[in-house]
């Protein structure tokens, strides 16, 4: 057995059985490996930030990591934006970079590249193999770096002759440490500032955002009137009917510090305390007020769920909880497609345990007050910043789940960073419905340049902003990939084409004219 195969036996060992790619020469015995090797299901990528990005959404739904093939250093660099979402998001992905053999390197051939160089800002774990007997136990503890809680990005770069060398099989995966719990005495120091009579609130993310935490959380705001509170981004928030919801940190700087006024305590249950995404001028970096104390009661990596559990029982709370969101929704909207009506159809209409993957930026803002109450749903946000994650994350997420129906949010701007993603989609045939949000402009952009500062912009300034002239066609953009689509440009249309989506098995676009 040759190193590649002993490291696709070692991926499949390690329950890693899908693979995100896009390989080249490099990468050749390992694609060769991953076709001899049963389990392992490879999901073609035309580009490697669609590659990275639905191994952020597969894993994000499927609890576990996926591993992505990338070629060099050039291949991971175009993944690299989406690595970056991932890393904020705390989600397992394992990276396997092909590289020159060891011993052409120094010849510096075309594809040559400092490939560690490039890893390292988006992995928490990089390690190039030397040979191909240690390829299997590079690979397991890759596996092992990825899922340690709460989750990391690890790359494995394999030379090409470590791929095709003889190895001694595969590798059985180290131990991997368990979320540590949090001790007696932080949670009760959590409990005296909830029994202080003073305005807490609990600021809750990653692990504390499903559902289960949050019902512990509910109990805590119930027994002691905390507020409950989550970060503007998300890898995956649990939220809808019957299940409790919290307060998101909105992104305008002016609305957070309005939210955050009077909280005189923020307890920190897998957060960080709230920063503004940008630094404006005359405005603070930090969204707490000077008089607010940070209590880190958690961190990412911790027993979340165990902490709030505690801390609940800490607190003789009952075991009801406050905040549940009652079942209530909207009609479809008729009349103009605006961005209310948009947001007030998605709720009406959404089905049962649908996954929403967010892109939805400037329009987007308007859904999930709207969908509070609608049916159970699962909420991944873009958590780096980094935009063109949308269309992969619900490719990766679709794959993760597939008897569940997943709903892109997407902005048309964001969308076309990473539109081949919709070629994936169709390819697989995955129950995807994406909404184009065609506003036809960088529209948050235009509100940056007013917040900044930057007044009266000239023509030069707003064409930077604008994505018209010409306007994007995305029924034949997505028609072209093998997506089914239509257009809307009443609510009428809309609602009958979100349906149609819906209903169907496989990928449907809308692009919803704003
Ligand atoms: C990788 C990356 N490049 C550029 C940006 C800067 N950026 C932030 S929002 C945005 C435009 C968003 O436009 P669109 O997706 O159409 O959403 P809208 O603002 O119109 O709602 C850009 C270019 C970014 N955040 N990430």
């Amino acid at each position: 057995m040759n190193g590649a195969e002993s490291l696709a036996r070692t991926l499949l060992g390690c329950g890693v059985d899908v693979c995100f790619t896009n390989p080249g020469t490099s990468e050749m015995h390992f694609v060769a490996a991953l076709d001899r090797v049963e389990g392992i299901r490879c999901v073609l990528g035309l580009f490697e930030g669609v590659v990275t990005g639905a191994a952020d959404g597969y894993a994000r739904m499927a609890d576990k990591p996926a591993a992505t093939l990338l070629h060099l250093g050039p291949g991971l660099g175009n993944g690299i934006a989406n690595l970056h979402n991932a890393k904020k998001a705390m989600t397992p992905v394992v990276n396997i970079v092909g590289d020159h053999a060891t011993y052409h390197v120094r010849h510096d051939a075309p594809l040559t590249a400092d490939i560690e160089g490039i890893a390292r800002p988006v992995s928490h774990w990089v390690r190039t193999s030397s040979d191909a007997r240690s390829v299997a136990a590079d690979g397991a503890e890759a596996v092992a770096a990825a899922i340690t809680p709460p989750g990391h990005v690890a790359t494995l770069i394999l030379p090409a002759d470590t791929a095709w060398n003889e190895s001694d099989g595969p590798a059985a995966m180290p131990a991997v440490p368990e979320r540590p719990t949090v001790d007696g005495d932080t949670v009760a120091g959590a409990a005296r500032l909830l029994r202080s009579g003073e305005n807490c609130a609990l600021l809750l993310a990653g692990r504390a955002l499903r559902e289960d935490a949050l019902h512990a959380a509910g109990r805590i705001a119930k027994a002691t009137g905390a507020r409950l509170m989550c970060p503007m981004s998300n890898g995956r928030l649990q939220r809808g009917a019957g299940r409790v919801a919290v307060e998101r940190v909105p992104y305008p700087v002016d609305m957070a510090l309005a939210m955050l006024a009077d909280v005189r305590h923020i307890i920190l249950v897998g957060a960080k305390s709230p920063v503004a995404f940008f630094a404006y001028p005359d405005k603070p970096s930090l969204l707490t007020p000077a008089d607010c104390e940070a209590f880190p009661m958690a961190g990412p990596g911790d027993d979340l769920l165990g902490a709030l559990e505690a801390l609940a029982d800490e607190l003789g709370a009952p075991p009801d909880a406050a905040h549940v969101a009652r079942a209530e929704r909207p009609d479809p909207a008729t009349g103009d497609l605006t961005v209310d009506a948009l947001a007030t159809s998605i709720s009406a209409l959404m089905p049962e345990n649908a996954i929403i993957a967010d892109e939805g930026i400037t329009v987007g803002r308007q859904v999930p007050a709207k969908t509070r109450g609608a049916p159970p749903h699962d909420w991944l946000q873009i958590t780096g910043g980094a935009i063109g994650l949308g269309l992969p994350m619900a490719t990766g997420a679709a794959i993760a789940c597939p008897d569940r129906p997943v709903i892109g949010l997407q902005a048309d701007g964001s969308a076309m960073y990473t539109l081949q993603a919709l070629w994936t989609q169709a390819r697989e045939g995955l129950n995807i419905t994406t909404v184009i949000f065609a506003n036809r402009a960088y529209a948050c952009l235009h509100d940056e340049l007013t917040n900044v500062g930057a007044l009266n912009p000239g023509r030069k300034a707003l064409d930077m902003l604008d994505i018209g002239n010409p306007d994007l066609d995305w029924v034949a953009l997505a028609t072209g990939m093998g997506v089914e689509a239509g257009r809307a440009t009443t609510a009428e249309e809309f609602n009958r084409q979100f349906a149609a989506g819906l209903a169907c098995q496989g990928p449907y676009l809308i692009e919803a004219v704003l």
